[in-house]
């Protein structure tokens, strides 16, 4: 490698230069530019990272480096380059509070550009013969990997810093937690890295005693091909956006986007894509899961973890504030859930992240006021409305005194409620510290993980799917979860409402084949107790287009319901897609609004057939051979007594 030598000269030129905290080498490349390595400390790196940095910088060639040791002073010193650069601004009505406003062609995830590397299509996807290309991700070959990687990183942080962010996934220490490195160019996704996962030299430390094992991240946000850069302050590559993951080397490489999921790569590319291989193969379970507490009006306390798709209220759940009295929620996590058995055969979870990177429209005091307790201090906001009070806005906040101030859209144009335009994009989020949430569970670091006595599978279902019903069996729950449909969101390119297949909410997110991801859920059962299995619903709506339920805080009235399903209180009925709340047991009592439970829980004949026939198309088109047989057994039971119907 042609920069093989940075660090050893680097680590013995540091006690001279030590005071100035700055070194400027020679490199040996044949240009021999300039390389400076301008901050952090180069001789707590392993030699596994020293080796991966030299490779990142031998391939980008930035002008310098920057070890990030995860300090406030080095948050300064990232606002003030920003601040420059006018890639945020202050946002002076709260404290420590920031406004990025992206390049508008980079406001979410890009599901048809993510890519995972296996030898064989096979690992990475089902192939079938009719499959819908991305239905269930995109493979690439190992060769096509390295030609996409050639056409774009050499070179590309040439006049910039290239920040190395060592990043743990869980509490530093826990036996369930995971090691990465994050090399960017980008020191926006330094400050949120820094935000949403445990950055630091502890990390570095613990790197030491772990066998130098950690999940490679290279991520850069480009330059277009005619080196026009559209928006100087977000730079990135929207054309040429590329995201892979080669599991069997635990790598991670992100070109030409520095939105969210696309450049935070600690979250969706390695807690979920690589974070299932590295699950499967160490048999746990990553997946797109929030995690809660919720304890009763007796005192007795459960977990639960809940898979939605993106934008479909994983944050709102997680932080709700039931209306039922008595209850209490804790919050653990908003989207991401590693569990894994403990040696006494209880499912524990850890919510890998350190922070909550939240839908902000829709965010207001009377649907999440725990989220809105949260978000005014430490935040970067992306793509939200900024008022001329140093405030910002979007749609859905409930802000009295959006009248008397001037506010500006996500694009930076002057804005107004009779334009009849958004004022914040769709996709805007907050980035914010869990630990400042109100309501953050006691044990949300806890090196053992939580125990989890509740699966919750749910998405947007306007039609058919009743507000709750229950898994009969372990193989039936897997079922529930692969037969998962929600509408689109604006979390990623799709346009429009339709209704998607999202197997546990997982399709934008597997890190191998589904139908093997399938079997591991079914191995469970061997491994450990495992929990009880639910479907909700939230967004049933009735035939004038209303929401049939209220949602938010009376979701704790579904949550009571699952609460003592768990202690096995015999308050259901069988149906056939699964067992319903008897009659009375759901307690509504205090509702605010009246509510038509006949039609919220009615089961309609029509409806299912199609949905049976709609799973049962998907199955073969999508997972054809790669289908367990138990999955399939389940469609045909499900099917014969939705036929009796
Ligand atoms: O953009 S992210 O992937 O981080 C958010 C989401 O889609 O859940
Ligand atoms: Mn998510």
């Amino acid at each position: 490698m042609l920069f093989n030598n940075v660090f050893e000269l680097v680590s013995s030129s540091w006690k001279l230069l030590n005071k100035s905290r700055k070194f400027y080498l020679i490199s040996p490349i044949a240009t021999r530019r300039s390389l400076s390595v301008q901050y952090g400390n180069s001789a707590l790196l392993t030699a596994g990272a020293k080796s991966y940095i030299n490779k990142c910088v031998s391939l980008c060639q930035p002008d310098r480096i920057h070890i990030c040791d995860g300090s406030a002073d080095e948050s300064k010193l990232l606002q003030e380059l920003m601040l420059k650069q006018g890639t945020i601004t202050r946002l002076t009505k709260y404290t420590n509070c920031w406004l990025a406003r992206t390049n508008p062609a980079d406001v979410a995830r890009v599901e048809s550009k993510t890519f995972i590397c296996t030898d064989r299509k096979d690992q990475a996807i089902p192939v079938t013969p009719n499959a819908t290309a991305g239905a269930l991700g995109n493979w690439i070959s190992p060769a096509d990997m390295e030609q996409a990687v050639k056409e774009r990183f050499p070179k590309s942080m040439r006049g910039r810093t290239m920040y190395v962010i060592p990043f743990s996934m869980g509490p530093v220490g826990s036996q369930l937690s995971k090691i990465g490195i994050e090399v960017t160019d980008s020191p926006y996704v330094v400050e949120s890295m820094k935000i949403m996962t445990r950055v630091g030299n502890q990390v570095l430390e613990k790197l030491q005693s772990n066998g130098d094992e950690f999940v490679k991240c290279l991520h850069s946000v480009g330059t277009p091909k005619d080196r026009k850069v559209a928006v100087p302050s977000w730079p990135c590559d929207p054309e040429r956006t590329i995201i892979l993951h080669k599991p069997d080397s635990n790598e991670i490489l992100s070109y030409g986007s520095g939105y969210g999921g696309n450049s935070l790569l600690g979250k969706k590319c390695f807690a979920l894509r690589i974070g299932s291989t590295i699950a499967k193969r160490e048999g746990w379970l990553a997946e797109h899961m929030l995690i809660l507490g919720i304890t009763n009006p007796k005192g007795k306390k459960i977990y639960i973890a809940a898979a939605f798709p993106s934008a479909c209220g994983k944050t709102n759940l997680a932080m709700m504030t039931p209306t039922l009295p008595g209850y209490n929620v804790e919050c653990v996590g908003d989207d991401i859930a590693w569990m894994k058995f403990d040696s006494e055969g209880v499912l524990r979870a850890i919510n890998p992240e350190n922070g909550f990177f939240g839908v902000a429209p829709g965010t207001a005091m009377s649907t999440n006021p725990n989220a809105m307790n949260t978000i005014f201090s430490n935040t970067i906001f992306t793509n939200v409305a900024s008022t001329s009070d140093g405030g910002v806005y979007w749609e859905g906040m409930e802000e009295p005194n959006i009248n008397n101030v001037i506010t500006t859209d996500w694009l930076g144009k002057l804005w107004s409620k009779q334009s009849g335009k958004p004022a914040a994009h769709q996709n805007s989020r907050f980035c914010t510290p869990a630990i400042q949430c109100p309501i953050i569970d006691p044990c949300w670091e806890d090196p053992q993980g939580v125990p989890i006595s509740a699966i919750l599978f749910g998405g947007r279902r306007p039609k058919g799917v009743p507000l709750v019903y229950e898994a009969r069996n372990w193989s039936h729950g897997v079922f529930i979860g692969a037969a998962m449909r929600s509408e689109a969101t604006a979390a990623a390119e799709h346009k429009g409402k339709v209704i998607m297949h999202d197997p546990f909410a997982m399709r934008p997110f597997f890190g191998y084949n589904f139908g093997d991801y399938l079997k591991h859920w079914l191995s469970m059962e061997k491994r450990g107790r495992v929990p009880k299995v639910f479907h909700v619903n939230w967004f049933r709506k009735s035939a004038d287009g209303k929401f049939l339920w209220p949602g938010f805080g009376d979701n704790s009235r579904v949550l009571d319901w699952i609460f003592r399903r768990v202690h096995e209180e015999d308050c259901y009925v069988d149906s056939p897609i699964g067992y319903l709340p008897s009659e009375g047991a759901l307690d509504i009592t205090g509702l605010q609004q009246s509510v038509d439970l006949k039609e919220l829980f009615n089961v309609p004949n029509d409806f299912w057939q199609q949905e049976v026939n709609e799973i049962e198309q998907y199955f073969k088109t999508q997972v054809g051979e790669f289908l367990p047989k138990e999955v399939f057994n389940e469609l045909t039971e499900l099917k014969k007594r939705v036929n009796k119907l």
